[in-house]
């Protein structure tokens, strides 16, 4: 693909996640209709479903030839390698339970990936109307304003993004190095958009984020974006992300936060110990 299709690419991707959020934006007054999916915690609203047809209509018009994953499968029935097309990876609402309790901090997710590489980010908060995007090889950016490299912290001056519910015991990973991990940062926080945290490290506001349970759609705009900040994003085992795993854990971070929460907590053999001072 030569660089002027793409930066075409890039601009009908802004301009349409764009007026995607200034139509979640409009219809937050509307009685919003919600499903559950696979439980009370789990939920769906006919929005998410609009928005992901919205997407799907104009890159089937413009891009025939791409491939789409989107959460709510609107698209489905492709039978398609991730790792070897131009695929759309598309979360039409991430933070679903925001949208519908809180009416903010919800975003629309979208990540470009070309053979498995990421090309394209776009993650927008369309109530804050912040747009947090990036091109392989351009930068990230702020609303326009270009984002400068991560710089370096310590664990103990670091805010982290980590949901609460993964201090609880799970089958996924051992929940008392991630409660030694919360003892240690300076603080946590929680936003309940995967999408919008990793926006939130790539501009400074968050240190890393680590979550355990992700789809390609929360991670895949994040992730272009970070990489253009020069944050390393792995696996909580230090393993590349692949976009062909349902599921994966993700951790982002600047490259020796990165390595310091690794080899001390998530890697090591001997967790820190911690203590609550009350
Ligand atoms: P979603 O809103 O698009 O479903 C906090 O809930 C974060 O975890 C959100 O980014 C949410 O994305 C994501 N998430 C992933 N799988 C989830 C699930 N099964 N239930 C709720 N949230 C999920
Ligand atoms: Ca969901
Ligand atoms: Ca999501
Ligand atoms: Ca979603």
């Amino acid at each position: 693909m030569n660089s002027g299709t793409f930066k075409a690419i890039f601009e009908h991707a802004k301009e349409w996640t764009l007026e995607a959020g200034r139509q979640l934006r409009e219809t937050l007054q509307d009685q919003i209709v919600v499903e559950y999916k696979t439980s009370a915690a789990d939920l769906v609203t006919e929005k998410d479903k609009a928005i992901e047809q919205f997407f799907v209509e104009r890159i089937n018009e413009f891009y025939p030839k791409h491939f789409i994953l989107g959460e709510e499968g609107i698209a489905s029935g492709q039978e398609f390698q991730p790792e070897k097309e131009t695929v759309w990876i598309i979360d039409p609402i991430d933070g679903t339970t925001n949208f519908v309790h809180q009416k903010k901090d919800f975003s629309i997710s979208i990540g470009i990936f070309v053979k498995g590489t990421p090309m394209i980010g776009i993650i927008y908060d369309p109530i804050q109307d912040e747009c947090f995007y990036a091109q392989k090889g351009e930068g990230a950016y702020h609303n326009g304003k270009k984002l400068p490299l991560l710089s370096e912290t310590t664990v103990e001056e670091s805010v982290l993004g980590i949901n609460a519910l993964w201090l609880t015991s799970n089958e996924i990973f051992d929940h008392a190095r991630f409660q030694s991990l919360v003892r240690h940062a300076r603080a946590v926080r929680s936003v309940g958009s995967a999408a919008l945290e990793l926006a939130y490290v790539a501009c400074g506001r968050f240190d890393g984020s680590v979550s355990l349970r992700l789809s390609p759609w929360d991670y895949a705009g994040g992730v272009a974006i970070l990489e253009e900040v020069g944050a390393k994003v792995t696996t909580i085992d230090n393993q590349p992300l692949s976009i062909s795993a349902k599921r994966t854990t993700v951790f982002a971070a600047s490259p020796k936060l990165h390595q310091e929460i690794m080899e001390n907590f998530l890697l090591s053999s001997d967790i820190p110990k911690y203590s609550l001072k009350v």
